[in-house]
This record gives structure tokens, sequence and C-alpha cells, in this order.
């Protein structure tokens, strides 16, 4: 059967503009240069979880994943830094880069849900977070534990690498540790539980039908330059 394209075009165009609201990508893209590390993020709020992570740390790659994973977020970093010394540098830039990805994919936070939540158990460890996408940054982090390393990683970096993040995506974050005697264990469930609570709080919500989830009426991250 043949049909008429060009009214076929006009029907669906004039639909397309007046029915369906513009819904612009939720993607941050940051590249942040310093004597230390260079250092590549793509993140992407509605994703699919699809990752491709490259920071020279391999238990941070690994802690990433299951952020992508968990959180759904589409996540793509590559680092080259200063590892040599240790791994000090490059975690907290990745973090910092992190958060600031966030920060932008976030926008004005327009319909955002705002706040999440969640507990999650691996195996013996159990950690709960609670966060929220107020523009203000604050970190209380509560994990203990109870080896200096994992791998070659320094179980110091797990702060570091969030206090990057609180305080440049503009993150109320609290992180507590309920239960777990295992490192790496404790550490995943942490980063398990900050992804799903990250994907409560970023995903749309809509009954706010695009208003900013405060009463301030604002939410955007002071004295961001983003
Ligand atoms: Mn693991």
């Amino acid at each position: 059967m043949e049909c008429d394209s060009a009214e076929t075009d006009d029907v669906i165009r004039v639909g397309t503009m007046t029915e369906l609201p513009l819904i612009e990508p939720r993607v941050g893209d940051i590249h942040r240069v310093t004597g230390e590390t260079d250092v590549r993020v793509h993140l992407g709020l509605d994703g699919t979880g699809a990752c491709d992570l490259h920071t020279g740390v391999p238990f941070l790659d690994h802690m990433l994943h299951q952020l992508s994973s968990h959180g759904l977020l589409d996540l793509n970093i590559t680092a080259k830094g200063d590892t040599h010394i240790d791994d000090h540098h490059t975690n907290e830039d990745v973090g910092i880069a992190v958060g600031q990805a966030l920060a932008l994919a976030l926008g004005n936070r327009r319909g955002i849900v705002r706040f999440g939540h969640f507990t999650a158990p691996l195996d013996e460890a159990l950690v709960q977070v609670v966060l929220d996408c107020s523009g203000r940054p604050h970190l209380s982090y509560g994990l203990q534990i109870p080896t200096q390393r994992i791998g070659r990683y320094d179980t110091e970096l797990v702060k570091e690498f969030f206090v990057a993040v609180v305080n440049n995506s503009g993150m109320t974050l609290h992180i507590r540790q309920l239960d777990g005697s295992n490192s790496h264990h404790i550490v995943e469930a942490c980063f398990k539980a900050f992804a799903r609570a990250l994907r409560m709080a970023t995903e749309m919500d809509p009954r706010r039908a695009g208003d900013v989830p405060s009463s301030k009426g604002v939410l955007e991250q002071a004295g961001s330059q983003l």
C-alpha cells in the first residue's frame, strides 16, 4: 500500500512538536588535566550500566563498575596519573571528575526525586547509604575497614574518593557500616549501596512535572562554575 508521504510527515511533525516534551540528554563530559593526572569522564544518568573503565587503579575500576552497573549509569573513564608514586592523586582526581560530571548531568536538578537511600549486603557486610542531591556538600563517613590495603589499593582512599564526589557534585552523603569483617566486601557493599541510592535520587519524578524539588525553588550547587 502506498500513502501520501508529505501528508504523513506533516502529521508526525505537528504531533511531535506539540505533544512530546523536548528532553535533553542528562550527560556530563569532563576532561580535567593537572600536573598529576589527566582524567576524562563521560557520565550518562539515563543509561543502561554500560561502562568502559581505565583509571590505572584496578580496585577503583572494580568499584566504578559497581557504580555503573547498579546505578544504571553509562560511565566511561580514562585516567593517566602519577601512579608510580601511589594511587592517591589518581583516585582523588577521578572522584573530582565524576562529581563534576554528575553536577553537569543534573543541571538545574528539575524534576528529580532528589533523595535516595539503599542498604546493600555483600555476604557478611551490610552498608547503608543515604543521600540528597541538595547542592550542599557534606559527607558523614562511617566505614571501618579492617585492613590497610585491598590488593594494592590503600583503603584510606575510599573516603578520599567520596569527599571528592561530594564536594564537586553538591551532594549530602551519609555512609554507615551496619556489619562486615572483610575489607573487600565492606567497600564493595558501600559502592553498591551508593549506586542504588544515586539511581533513586537522580531518577525523574513524574509527579514533580519538571519542578525543582525544593521549597526554596533552587537546587543548584552553590559556587559552581560548571
Ligand atoms: Mn569484588
